[in-house]
């Protein structure tokens, strides 16, 4: 096509629809497209107003007493000024859809108050320790995971106390610091209990991320302590996050055999809720027998299985049975056999890995099980290579 020039930040502009299509599945496109690109506009407005004034939109935060819960506001600059009660677990959302989703929208962001709980030493220990796994937290900049540990409250719950109703609007975000909860989800009229997090984990993002009721109910089972994130906080840091990870992994997760079997917009889902995790060479990152919470991609460098076989006569040696780089998968076996992992796995050189829990996988990978079936059935045939048939396989475990 000579002579014709495609205008600078058409692609972009595009790009960036055709991607909240696939994420939120409007039923009518045009009016869809109407409201996106009226938002960009305004967005756009607003950004040169701000700039005409020569100032940024002034940032007020909240700041939370921690003994009497009452929130205080504060310019960045200016702390602790005006008292002003603000979002608190029992301040529940009235409507689900109403609020605009836009991810990039800076100025939106800019404008939400800046909330911080203040906490003690011996808290923000606990808390800091209680959000070291979170995957959600694992691909934000220094800077935002102290504003993320800054807005989080405690939350103490009772035995039988409903943290979430399914179908409620989404108020908070929770990190568990201690307790065991379970999942219940509507089946046909019934509430089925289809997992539970036990001492760790986090849940709730989903009504956060997608502005949808909640999708589960999740139930204390005993005394537990909690870290709640409000809404406003969430969808400033994580959601804003997001919009980033997607664009740092879409081209790398479009190339992962696995997830071939997705639809464009699962494959997305699934970048939203991942971790990335980075591995120093010879660290372990499961060991056999364990039990299991998560599921690994290798986005660089590389791992090695090694199993430690049990026979009649006793344990013997660690050997190597496979090794696993850029775009294989591991982990899978115990998630899919509800049984402890059936080997150990090491890093070998400096190594990252894409890290997805327990939920996301039975949420989001049902599409993708036919073919991790079909490769556990692989691993037996290996086996019979590598070992005499007095030892137990995956597939024994499976069928067990
Ligand atoms: P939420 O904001 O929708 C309920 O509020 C939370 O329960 C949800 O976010 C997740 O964090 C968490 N399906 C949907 N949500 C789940 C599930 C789940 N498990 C935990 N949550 N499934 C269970 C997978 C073990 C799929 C059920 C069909
Ligand atoms: P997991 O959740 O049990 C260890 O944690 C992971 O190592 C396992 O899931 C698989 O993803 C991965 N046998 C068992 N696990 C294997 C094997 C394997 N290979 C990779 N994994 N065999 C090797 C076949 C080449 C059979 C060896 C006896």
């Amino acid at each position: 096509m000579s002579g014709v020039e495609v205008p600078a930040g058409l692609k972009e502009l595009l790009q960036g629809y055709t991607v909240e299509v696939l994420r939120r599945e409007p039923p009518d496109l045009v009016e869809f497209a109407v409201q996106h690109f009226t938002r960009i506009l305004e967005g756009q407005k607003k950004s040169r107003g701000a700039k005409k004034r020569g100032t940024r939109p002034t940032r007020k935060g909240v700041t939370f007493d921690a003994l009497s819960n009452k929130p205080k506001q504060v310019d960045e600059e200016e702390e602790e000024d005006t008292v002003k009660s603000t979002a608190s677990k029992y301040n529940r959302r009235v409507s689900v859809c109403a609020e605009a989703y836009d991810p990039d929208d800076e100025e939106d962001d800019e404008a939400e108050p800046r909330i911080v709980h203040p906490k003690t030493d011996v808290q923000r220990r606990r808390l800091q320790e209680a959000c070291r796994d979170i995957l959600l937290f694992k691909t934000l900049e220094q800077e935002q995971f102290s504003e993320v540990l800054d807005g989080m409250f405690e939350v103490l719950v009772k035995p039988q106390e409903h943290i979430i109703d399914q179908g409620a609007d989404g108020d908070n975000f929770y990190v568990i610091e201690k307790g065991v909860y379970d999942i219940h989800v509507q089946k046909g009229g019934v509430s089925v209990c289809v997992g539970k997090y036990d001492n760790k984990g986090s849940f709730g993002e989903l009504a956060l991320m997608y502005n949808t009721p909640r999708a589960a109910t999740i139930i204390a089972t005993q005394e537990g302590a909690l870290w709640g994130l409000d809404r406003a906080t969430f969808h400033r840091l994580i959601v804003r996050n997001n919009a980033k990870k997607r664009r740092t992994y879409e081209a790398f997760i479009e190339c992962v055999p696995l997830l071939k079997s997705l639809e464009l917009s699962e494959r997305m889902k699934l970048v939203d809720v991942v971790g990335a995790r980075a591995f120093k060479d010879g660290e372990r990152l499961i060991t056999q027998g364990e039990d299991a919470d998560c599921f690994y991609i290798v986005e660089s460098g590389e791992v090695k299985i090694t199993i430690t076989s049990r026979t009649k006569a006793g344990p013997q040696d660690e050997v190597e049975v496979a090794r696993c780089s850029r775009g294989q998968y591991f982990g899978e076996l115990a998630l899919v056999t509800n049984k402890p992992r059936a080997a150990s796995v090491y890093a070998v050189g400096e190594t990252r890995c894409l890290v997805i829990d327990i939920q996301a996988f039975e949420r989001l990978l049902g599409p993708c099980m036919d073919i991790m079936k079909r490769n556990i059935s692989q691993y037996e045939e290996q086996r019979a290579a590598l070992f005499d048939s007095s030892v137990e396989t995956p597939r024994d475990v499976l069928l067990k």
